[in-house]
């Protein structure tokens, strides 16, 4: 029987234990560019030992044009490769596993972030009810504009590129970010997608451009490093519920399923918040995949030992806990207590919040 803390092999990545540290949005980014503090907070989690079988990086913009919030990094230039090779350098040095996950927000965007002040794009013209963060402060959403169909082979094609840019960097992979309200899901569910074109209306049409993505990075880096995460029925950024999130997502399982990624990486009930809140059968989604199975959302130790010795997930994706946990997996091995994340420093700043966290062994006793 497999414990969280045995090795696994997920496609062509070979991961020293099950404890996934989950993307976390923190906004320090210099210029779209990782920094040293980038470095230093990700090396400091990478040790097998005490840290994370695999590191997902923060969300990560495709092109400019998917970027939605302060100070992410992208991944789309010489300059951020280079910037992104250090981390991923750092990360190999202590014999961890760096994902990269590739964003584009679509409609969660504000025109101050946008090339040339431009609309965000989205599979609508509708406006979501929502916030962002800007260099003002918390501001509403930008009214977007909808991709005519034929921009959209140019944005499977941006994927395709990070997706490349990404290998270049030295990451051992991608994960594809098709969750939490962003363009893939604007794309995904019909209380967002207005569309009458082949990329609207019925479930195949509104999985169509999920499926030309992940198409076009797995044929550029293969399925055995490309990964996805899902959110079937999490509410948030005003991504509401699909009228049949059930037979949606079996469907994109089945679309996904031939292509032989490494991973789906799926985030049970709302994201960070109540894992209840629709009803869904993750189970059905799983047994129409042949990859690994990661879960996520709101795990404790319990919870995550059992998932795993009750083969209920092969990889257990931890969020809050990742960030005042550097060392949170020799802490699960020990049933050590865990320390707590400062919310004020979550988004934005610097070393405080972010690459100060003890581990257990640096603690004052
Ligand atoms: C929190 C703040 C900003 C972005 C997500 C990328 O929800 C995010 C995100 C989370 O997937």
């Amino acid at each position: 029987m497999s414990t969280l803390f045995d090795p696994i092999r997920i496609g062509d990545i070979e991961l020293a234990n099950r404890v996934v540290m989950a993307p976390l949005t923190r906004n320090r980014a210099t210029g779209q560019l990782p920094n040293d503090l980038t470095v230093e907070y990700y090396a400091q989690r990478a040790n097998p030992m005490t840290g994370f079988g695999l590191i997902i990086t923060e969300a990560t913009q495709i092109m400019p044009e998917g970027q939605g919030y302060l100070d992410t990094p992208g991944i789309h230039s010489p300059e951020q490769v280079a910037a992104w090779r250090k981390v991923t350098t750092a990360v190999h040095a202590q014999g961890g596993r760096i994902v990269v996950q590739l964003w584009h927000v679509g409609r969660i965007s504000h025109t101050s972030l946008l090339p040339g002040g431009q609309a965000p794009v989205s599979s609508t013209n509708r406006v979501a009810k929502g916030k962002t963060f800007t260099a003002k402060g918390f501001e509403d959403v930008s009214a977007p504009r909808a991709l005519r169909t034929d921009e959209i082979p140019g944005i499977v094609q941006a994927y395709r590129h990070a997706a490349r840019c990404a290998i270049d960097a030295g990451f051992d992979g991608v994960e594809v970010h098709a969750a939490n309200g962003y363009l893939i899901e604007q794309f995904l569910r019909d209380s967002i997608n207005d569309r009458t074109d082949e990329y609207g209306g019925s479930i195949a049409n509104r999985a169509r451009f999920l499926v030309e993505v992940v198409k076009a990075v797995t044929d550029e880096i293969g399925g055995g490093r490309t990964g996805i995460r899902l959110s079937p029925v999490t509410p948030v950024n005003d991504a509401g519920q699909d009228s049949d999130p059930q037979a949606l997502f079996n469907h994109v399982a089945e679309q996904i399923a031939p292509m032989h990624l490494s991973y789906i990486h799926v985030i049970e009930g709302q994201t960070g918040g109540d894992r209840n809140v629709a009803p869904f059968d993750y189970q059905a989604l799983r047994q129409r995949f042949p990859g690994a199975w990661m879960v996520n959302n709101g795990y404790d130790r319990q919870m995550a030992l059992d998932a795993v010795a009750q083969r209920k997930g092969d990889l257990v994706a931890f969020g809050k806990p990742a960030i005042a946990n550097p060392d949170l997996t020799r802490r699960l091995h020990l049933g050590a207590e865990l320390a707590r994340p400062d919310q004020k420093t979550m988004y934005g700043g610097g070393a405080q919040g972010y690459t100060d966290y003890p581990t257990l062994d640096a603690q004052p006793a």
